[in-house]
C-alpha cells in the first residue's frame, strides 16, 4: 500500500472516532500519525521492515501496530470495528466544507443524514432548519459548497484503482480457481476517474471462483453473491463487481464488461442492422445460432470492421472509423524510448539524480531528464540560478554512468506575466526545459493565455508542464483558450505533456486529441518524484491512446538526438528571428 493510502486509513479512523465521541486528544493523535505517514518521505512498508516506523511523529507502539496491519490488509480490527458502528458513506460529510464531526454528528442522529446524497436532498428539501446548531448563515455557506461539489459521489483516480484491479485479478489467478482473469469497465479503457472495479473470469465451478472471490485479503465486505456474479466492498467506498463465464464465452464477456455503456449501444445497434445480436453471451444471427468467442477480437471480427482499441471506446465515431478500418496505430508503452519530466532530491523529490537514473535504465528508457524546480517554487525547494548551474553540472557528469543518458533541465515557473522564472542566459544552457504554471490560479480567461502564448515562444522553453492545472477530484485548472494555445505550441514547436501522474492526466484525453488535430507535439512525461512513479507512465500512454495519437506524435518516442534536434530547432528559428 502506498503511504496516501495508510494515511488515508488513519484519517478514517481519526474522524470516525470523533463521530464515536472519543476524546480530542486520543483523535488528534491520529491526524497527526496520518499527517506524519502522508509526508514519510520514504514508503511505510520499508519502514515497518526497518522496525523505524515509530521514528514518525504521533506513531507510537498502538498506532504502529495498526498501521501495520494496514499496511499488510489494507484496514485493521480497530478501523473495522468503528466501521460497523456507522454507515460506510458517512465519512463523506466530512469532506464538505463547514462540516466537521459534530455538525456531521447532528445531520445524522436528527435527519439520519449519512452521506453526501443524502444533504443534498434535505438541502433541496429544505430540512436543516430543523437542526438548532445551524443557523441561516451556515445553511446558506453549506448549499453552495455542496453546489460546487458538482461531482456528486466521488470517484477514485485511474492510479488506485488500476492498481487494486490487478492485484484481485493476481490474486484471483493464484487462487487456482480460475483459467482467464482480465480487468474490465472504465479501467481497462483507461477513464481518468472510475466509478467501480470489474473484473471477469472464467472457471470450471463459477461458485468456487467467487468463494474466492469473496474470501480475497482485500475484501472488507460481501455485498452481493449470486450463481454468476458478486460484488464486494474493498475499502471506502470501492465497490468490485466480478462475473464468472464459462472459456467459450470469455471474449463476449469482456467485450460486453469493457462498455462504454455508449459504445456497446452503438455497436449493438449496428450490428442489428446487420441482422446480429451482440450480447456477452455471444452474437446470434437471423436464424437465431449463437457463435461465442473466446478472443474478444473475434466479435469486432464476426461483425466485420477492425478491432477497437478499449480507450476507445466511448461512443464517439469510433464505430465508424472502426467500419472503414481507418482508426490509426495508436501509441504504446513499449513506444516511449526516455523521459523528460522529473525531480530529484535538488528539489522536492526524493531520489538522488543517480538513484533516478538507475530506476529509468531498470525500465529500460534511454534517457531521462532531470528537471528541478526553479527557483520561484521556494515551496518545493527551487533553485536558484548558482544552484542550478552545480545541478546541471551534476547531471551532466551522471549521464550515461547507468546506462541511461541524462538531459539537464528544470521545470521553470511560467511567471504571471508569462515571462520565465530563469533569464534566457540561464535556460539556454539546459538541455530541455519545462514550462509550468504553479500558481496565480485566478487570472481571467485572457491573460492566462496571453501568460501561456508568450511562454510558448520563448525560444528556450520546449515543453509546457500539466498545462491546464487541474487536479481530478480536486481543484479545476485556469481558464485558457486551448486553440489559441494549441495553434501557437504547434507553430512554435513548442510540446504540450501529458503529465502521467494518475492526479493529473493533464492534457486529458479530449484536449489532447484537440493539440494532436492542430498538429502539436506531445510529451508524455511521469513527473516522476520517486522511483514508483515512473511506472505511472501507462497512464499517460492511456490518455494518449484515448486521445487518438499515434507513436509520430508523441516527443518521447523518438531517441535521445531526434530530441535535442526537436529542441534546437527552436532555439536556431528564435534565436534568428532576434537577430534580425
Ligand atoms: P464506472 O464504473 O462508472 O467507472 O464506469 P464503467 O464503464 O466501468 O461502468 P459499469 O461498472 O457500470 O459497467 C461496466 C460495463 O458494463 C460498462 O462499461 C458497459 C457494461 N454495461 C453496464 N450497464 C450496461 C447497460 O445498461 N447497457 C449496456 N449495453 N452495457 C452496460
Ligand atoms: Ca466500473
Ligand atoms: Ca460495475
Ligand atoms: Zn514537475
Amino acid at each position: 500500500m502506498e503511504n496516501s493510502e495508510i494515511a488515508a486509513r488513519l484519517a478514517e479512523i481519526a474522524a470516525l472516532m470523533e463521530f464515536d465521541g472519543e476524546p480530542f486528544f486520543k483523535t488528534k493523535a491520529y491526524e497527526r500519525a496520518a499527517r506524519s505517514v502522508e509526508d514519510a518521505g520514504q514508503p511505510v512498508r520499508d519502514m515497518l521492515a526497518a522496525g523505524t516506523i515509530e521514528t514518525l511523529a504521533g506513531v507510537g507502539s498502538a498506532i504502529a501496530k495498526k498501521i501495520d496491519a494496514i499496511q499488510t490488509t489494507g484496514t485493521c480490527k480497530y478501523l473495522e470495528e468503528l466501521r460497523a458502528k456507522f454507515p460506510p458513506t458517512i465519512v463523506e460529510l466530512l469532506s464538505v466544507p463547514g462540516i466537521g464531526a459534530k455538525t456531521a454528528i447532528s445531520l445524522y442522529q436528527e435527519l439520519g443524514i449519512a452521506g453526501i446524497d443524502d444533504l443534498r436532498k434535505a438541502v433541496a428539501a429544505r430540512m436543516l432548519v430543523k437542526i438548532p446548531r445551524l443557523g441561516p448563515k451556515t445553511i446558506a455557506s453549506l448549499e453552495s459548497a455542496l453546489a460546487r461539489m458538482s461531482f456528486g459521489p466521488r470517484r477514485m483516480r485511474l492510479g488506485q484503482a488500476w492498481e487494486l484491479s490487478h492485484a484481485i485479478a493476481r490474486a484471483l489467478r493464484e487462487s487456482g480457481t480460475v483459467n482467464c482473469v482480465a480487468v474490465a469497465g472504465s479501467v481497462r479503457r483507461m477513464e481518468p476517474t472510475v466509478g467501480d472495479l470489474d473484473i471477469i473470469c472464467t472457471s470450471p465451478d463459477a461458485t468456487q471462483a467467487l468463494e474466492a472471490f469473496s474470501a480475497l485479503p482485500m475484501v472488507a465486505r460481501v455485498s452481493q453473491r449470486g450463481i454468476s456474479k458478486g460484488t464486494i466492498v474493498a475499502g471506502p467506498g470501492i465497490s468490485v463487481d466480478c462475473r464468472v463465464v464459462p472459456d467459450r464465452c470469455f471474449g463476449n464477456l469482456l467485450q460486453h464488461f469493457t462498455g462504454s455503456k455508449e459504445h456497446n449501444v452503438k455497436l449493438r445497434e449496428y450490428a442489428k442492422r446487420r441482422g446480429l445480436k451482440v450480447s456477452e453471451n455471444g452474437i446470434e444471427d437471423r436464424e437465431r445460432r449463437v457463435v461465442t468467442a473466446t478472443e474478444e477480437a473475434a466479435v469486432y471480427e464476426a461483425l466485420g470492421m477492425q478491432f477497437i482499441p478499449p480507450e476507445l471506446r466511448v461512443g464517439l465515431d469510433e464505430i465508424d472509423l472502426a467500419r472503414k478500418h481507418a482508426i490509426p496505430e495508436l501509441v504504446a508503452l513499449g513506444d516511449i524510448r526516455g523521459e523528460l519530466h522529473a525531480h530529484t532530491d535538488w528539489s522536492d523529490g526524493r531520489r538522488s539524480i543517480e538513484e533516478m537514473a538507475r530506476a529509468a535504465a531498470q525500465r529500460g528508457r534511454e534517457y531521462l531528464s532531470i528537471s528541478d524546480h526553479s527557483q520561484g517554487r521556494s515551496v518545493a525547494g527551487g533553485l536558484t540560478a548558482a544552484r542550478l548551474q552545480e545541478h546541471t553540472v551534476s547531471v551532466r557528469s551522471a549521464s550515461e554512468k547507468y546506462g541511461v543518458r541524462l538531459f539537464a533541465s528544470s521545470e521553470v515557473d511560467i511567471r504571471a506575466d508569462g515571462s520565465m522564472d530563469f533569464p534566457d542566459e540561464v535556460l539556454r544552457q539546459l538541455d530541455i526545459v519545462v514550462g509550468s504554471i504553479h500558481s496565480g490560479f485566478a487570472g481571467s480567461k485572457d491573460k492566462q493565455t496571453r501568460r501561456l502564448l508568450r511562454a510558448i515562444a520563448n525560444p528556450y522553453v520546449n515543453i509546457v508542464g500539466h498545462p491546464t492545472g487541474a487536479i481530478l477530484e480536486g481543484r479545476a485548472g485556469y481558464e485558457f483558450d486551448a486553440d489559441a494555445v494549441f495553434e501557437a505550441a504547434a507553430r512554435n514547436g513548442t510540446a504540450l505533456e501529458i503529465n502521467a501522474n494518475p492526479a493529473r492526466l493533464d492534457l486529458n484525453a479530449a484536449l489532447a486529441r484537440r493539440a494532436f488535430e492542430l498538429g502539436c507535439t506531445i510529451a508524455i512525461d511521469s513527473d516522476a518524484h520517486d522511483f514508483e512513479d515512473m511506472d505511472n507512465l501507462r497512464f499517460g500512454v492511456g490518455t494518449a491512446r484515448k486521445a487518438g495519437l499515434t507513436k509520430a506524435a508523441v516527443l518521447n518516442t523518438r531517441s535521445a538526438d531526434d530530441v535535442m534536434a526537436f529542441v534546437r530547432a527552436k532555439r536556431d528559428k528564435g534565436e534568428s528571428v532576434r537577430r534580425s
